[in-house]
């Protein structure tokens, strides 16, 4: 334990630090209160023994100089010596800061008695420290590891992307922004194309990994701020704060370019898209997801591999979508059917679609 001595007295000094020596303690001394407290400004003590009458700093000023600088370092246990007796003076002494209070001239055993207070104290005190700093590490600690579940909780095991309920949360939350502050917001939707048939010649871990390498390669397209995630099995979904139709769409466009272009090791891997984009009308966050849907099944029905933007249905370049099977397909301006079934049923279901709405492509 270090003691720290102010005593403007030479004699009483010398008395004071040779007896504490004895006592195996480790003793600087210092003439006045003012080299104390220089001293301590810049070292640590964890005993003070003071006189109280000093030239200059005296005892008292020392003890709530060093009370009022606290701060989060060791507890300083002050001791004040004097020759006064007074109930007020002891009051004083006690107000200014002290622990504890010792009478001159100085009585060896209660010297030592009284150190050993301050030992418990000090030894006490430095238990909850310790305990404390336990506390904050865990605490700390217990942050990462909240941080980490909530990362975990927000992602997709296989792909490492936002899950879908990450992305839901992210539409809410960027759809309600985007219509507060009247900026852009656009999203993509995207599925693998003929990705069961993959499966089926190439098998689910081979599908797995064209999966986690398309997850990369969308990611890789876009900026830090926009939200890839997977929306479930071979579909994903972007979300693209602060975009328009256009922005949206050429983006939408290097995604597909992106996976098109890269060298598959087992066949060719492409995707479809459909896009939409937040206008006035679009009062709900999901119908966001319904317009780029219907843009998505567009573009599978032209054929796939390729990009399809909600606004080009609302342009009347788009009928409502019929999975019209094997027999029947989309003439190549999607204003025909062309019909290789003797299905009958299918044929006429065709034509009175047709004549129900001639947005509808007739049958060649
Ligand atoms: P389309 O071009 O019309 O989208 O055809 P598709 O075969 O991709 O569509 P379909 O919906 O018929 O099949 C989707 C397939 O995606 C079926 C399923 O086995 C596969 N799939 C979904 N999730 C996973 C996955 O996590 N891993 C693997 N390997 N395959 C998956
Ligand atoms: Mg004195
Ligand atoms: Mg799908
Ligand atoms: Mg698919």
């Amino acid at each position: 334990m270090k003691i720290v001595i102010a005593e403007d007295d030479e004699v009483s000094r010398l008395v004071l630090r040779r007896t504490l020596e004895s006592l195996n303690f480790e003793v600087v001394a210092m003439a006045d209160g003012q080299e104390a407290w220089d001293y301590l400004r810049e070292n640590e003590a964890q005993v003070v023994i003071t006189d109280w009458m000093m030239p200059g700093l005296d005892g008292l000023d020392l003890c709530r100089r060093l009370r009022v600088r606290g701060g989060r370092g060791p507890y300083t246990y002050l001791i004040l010596l004097t020759g006064r007796h007074s109930r007020e003076d002891r009051l004083k002494a006690l107000q200014s800061g002290a622990d504890d209070l010792l009478a001159k001239p100085l009585d060896r055993a209660e010297l030592f008695a009284r150190l050993n207070v301050a030992r418990r104290i000090i030894g006490m005190e430095e238990q909850l420290r310790s305990r404390s700093a336990e506390l904050e590490r865990m605490h700390a600690e217990l942050e990462q590891r909240n941080t980490r579940l909530a990362e975990i909780a927000s992602c997709d095991g296989l792909t490492g992307l936002k899950n879908h309920r990450h992305f839901r949360e992210a539409l809410q939350g960027q759809f309600s922004l985007a219509r507060r502050r009247g900026v852009p917001l656009s999203l993509v939707m995207i599925d693998v194309d003929q990705f069961k048939a993959f499966n089926d010649s190439f098998g689910h871990p081979a599908g797995d990994q064209v999966l986690v390498d398309v997850a990369h390669r969308l990611r890789s397209c876009v900026r830090d701020h926009d939200v890839v995630a997977r929306y479930g099995g071979e579909e994903f979904a972007v979300l693209l704060p602060s975009s328009d139709a256009g922005a949206g769409r050429s983006l939408a466009e290097r995604l597909r370019e992106s996976i098109e272009r890269h060298p598959w090791t087992f066949r060719p891997i492409t995707i479809s898209l459909g896009v939409s984009t937040l206008t006035p009308d679009v009062g709900r966050a999901d119908a966001l997801i319904e317009q780029a849907d219907r843009s998505l099944y567009r573009s599978k029905a032209k054929g796939r591999n390729r990009v399809t933007h909600a606004s080009d249905l609302a342009h009347g370049k788009d009928r409502p979508v019929v999975d019209w099977g094997d027999d029947i397909a989309e003439g190549p301006a999607n204003d025909a059917l062309i019909c290789s079934t003797a299905d009958q049923d299918i044929v006429r279901l065709a034509e009175l679609l047709h004549e129900e709405d001639q947005a509808m492509p007739s049958v060649a």
